[in-house]
């Protein structure tokens, strides 16, 4: 019952300004005095400080936007993470663009075995260098934790692999560059795009979900992108994507997550106050959250 939040103003992984001031909007929209209300043991650990890259023009190294200050917010932040999970505190992270995935899952997963992940999100988020269309990291972070990727990235923390591909989750998937494609064939990841979503139903999605995990991981964790709504319910994201999740979908989720009582630590990312609609997408992710830590069931 208690719980650590951490922000991360980060927006060095993608192309779009704003998403830095995903915590403050978060924050803003009442995240603290929410999860207070549900009982727990709240602590606000304040936001992990990200370096600004000290040059008018981005740069590319190695084909990747930004990677030092992506990397040492994230070396940061896998520290600040790893410090909560020692004190049998659970970490919220909160972002921020989902480069910082590589951090939170980084400091999380030293402490299992088998760390299950449950990746909430229109994309796949599991293109390297070579894959990427865009040389933006908020596009690698799940490969990266697969060990996939440049080395500054899947290294940190000096360990590697974070994750096994068997023990990963995407739900909400709808747009997929061919890299990541072959990647999910290749390593057989379980994937529910929106056609199965469609088909069977998220009750139905999340059931199978569970029951896969258990017996099979001793933590999950969840990462989810605000963009894995529909753009309708959540318009304050960067790379927006029609026929997502719904508001009511996404609740759902989080409730039946809730009540199986599985997840052990949470990241929620993309929100850009600068695109959003008086700070709605925020509002959204509050809700979630709330949703997540069981406020239906008190
Ligand atoms: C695209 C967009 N697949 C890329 N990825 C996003 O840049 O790699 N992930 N927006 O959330
Ligand atoms: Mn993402
Ligand atoms: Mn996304
Ligand atoms: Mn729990």
């Amino acid at each position: 019952n208690k719980l650590s939040v951490i922000g991360v103003p980060m927006d060095l992984g993608q192309n779009r300004r704003g998403v830095d001031m995903g915590p403050s909007a978060i924050r803003y929209a009442g995240v603290i005095e929410r999860l207070e209300r549900l009982k727990y043991d709240v602590q606000d650990l304040g936001d992990i400080e990200i370096s600004r890259p000290n040059r008018k023009e981005v740069e590319l190294e190695d084909k990747l936007r930004n990677l030092k200050e992506v990397t040492d917010g994230n070396e940061k932040l896998a520290r600040a993470v790893a410090e909560v999970v020692e004190k049998d505190r659970f970490p919220l992270v909160l972002g921020g663009d989902h480069s910082i995935a590589i951090g939170t899952i980084a400091g999380v997963a030293n402490h299992y075995d088998n760390l299950g992940v449950i990746w909430y999100d229109a994309h796949g988020d599991l293109n390297s260098s070579e894959t990427s269309p865009t040389g933006n990291i908020h596009g690698m972070p799940l490969a990266v934790n697969l060990g996939i990727g440049h080395e500054r990235l899947t290294n940190i923390l000096e360990y590697q692999p974070k994750i096994k591909p068997e023990n990963v989750i995407i739900i909400g998937a709808r747009s997929l560059d061919e890299g990541e494609r072959e990647l999910i064939k290749e390593k057989g990841i379980t994937v529910y795009t929106m056609h199965e979503i469609d088909r069977i139903g998220m009750s139905e999605v999340i059931d199978q979900s569970i029951q896969y995990f258990n017996g099979r991981v001793d933590g999950v964790h969840l990462s989810l992108d605000l963009d894995g709504l529909d753009p309708s319910d959540a318009p304050g994201v960067g790379t927006p994507v029609i026929g997502g999740l719904s508001y009511r979908e996404s609740h759902l989720a989080m409730e039946m997550l809730a009540e199986a009582d599985i997840i052990t630590s949470a990241e929620f990312v993309e929100v850009n106050p600068i695109l959003d609609e008086k700070n709605k997408t925020a509002t959204i992710a509050v809700g979630l959250m709330a949703s997540l830590f069981g406020e239906k069931l008190k």
